[in-house]
């Protein structure tokens, strides 16, 4: 059984590529939930839907978040009544929002989750990091923001400084993600290639978290969001630069301090080191699902050969 670490888009490519691989009960994708917001009086949980619909084919590929072929009659409505229109919900998306906030008070993330994601005709388990609530705030030169004011309001433009996580200390890991990483068939842990310091961060901050994944002495494998230095979406590599971190494969393995067995990392880094850190060389890139198919094949065969 493979337990992967997901955050939004890049993950969820790989997650789709892992669970084209494997069966139902072989894979638990565990998703941040630092992103998580408040917004209109809907709980949007963007990284959990982009991982539902990206497993479930219904994803606007192009974009990577919300849905295919969507249409966005309510943000012209809301725009016209001078509502918050920063934030883009497509009116099949907003279904999504609409249906988890209803049932929010009644159920928990993980209990609406599994039905969201059953309904989407989704076989494997997709788990929230956390049940209880955290929010990802990022320290900014212009001052501390709620992630998506810093990440879709403000473009990400504004240089990072630092990254907190409110709830943090109150949240436990969710049973899900618990009940994985205590699978006696676990054999291996993924960290799919999200932003490492917006989407892994959040995951690997819950109470001993850690210390659970490391204990359980089974392969931690990242794979790379970077190609040449360079993150394929998002401003990863921007905030690496802003905290002087090196996007190469040793400054993730740096990053990571010491949690990385293997780095998967893309042909244009072949040469690379990190320290003690095993690397796999591959085409990384994820244009479809065939790659997406490969990448996940070549990363569960490169975890398996260091167990
Ligand atoms: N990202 C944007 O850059 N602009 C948006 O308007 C936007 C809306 C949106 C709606 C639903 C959803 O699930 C994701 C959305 N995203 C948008 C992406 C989202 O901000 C990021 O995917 C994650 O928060 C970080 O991975």
């Amino acid at each position: 059984m493979i337990l992967a670490l997901a955050g939004g888009v890049g993950g969820a490519r790989l997650a789709r590529g892992l669970a084209a691989i494997l069966p139902a009960d072989g894979l638990t994708v565990a998703v941040n939930t630092g992103d998580d917001f408040e917004h209109l009086g809907l709980l949007v949980c963007p990284d959990i839907d982009t991982v539902c619909y990206t497993l479930a084919g219904i994803n606007n590929t192009a974009q990577g978040w919300g849905l295919e072929g969507e249409s966005w009659s309510f943000m012209d409505a809301l725009g016209k009544l001078g509502g918050e229109a920063w934030f883009n919900l497509g009116d099949r998306d907003l279904a999504t929002h609409v249906l988890r906030t209803a049932m929010i008070g009644r159920h928990d993330l993980s209990e609406i989750t599994a039905l969201l994601a059953a309904r989407m005709g989704i076989v494997h388990r997709i788990v929230p990091m956390s049940d209880q609530r955290v929010r990802t705030i990022v320290d900014t030169d212009e001052g501390a923001l709620p992630f998506q004011h810093y990440f879709v309001r403000r473009r990400a433009e504004p240089r990072f400084r630092g990254i907190g996580f409110e709830g943090i200390d109150e949240a436990r890991p969710s049973a899900g993600l618990l009940a994985a990483i205590d699978d006696p068939a676990l054999e291996a842990i993924i960290l799919c290639p999200s932003n490492p310091v917006l989407s892994i961060t959040p995951i690997l901050a819950l109470p001993g978290l850690r210390d659970r994944l490391t204990g359980r002495k089974v392969p931690i494998v990242a794979v790379s969001p970077f190609i040449g230095g360079r993150a394929i979406k998002g401003p990863a590599a921007k905030i690496m630069d802003e905290i002087g971190i090196a996007t190469t494969p040793a400054g993730l393995a740096a990053y990571f301090n010491g949690l990385l067995d293997g780095i998967v990392i893309d042909r244009t880094d072949a040469g690379e080191v990190a320290g003690g850190v095993a690397l796999h060389v591959t085409d990384t890139l994820m244009r479809d699902i065939d790659d997406q198919r490969r990448l996940a094949m070549e990363t569960l065969a490169f975890a398996r050969s260091l167990g």
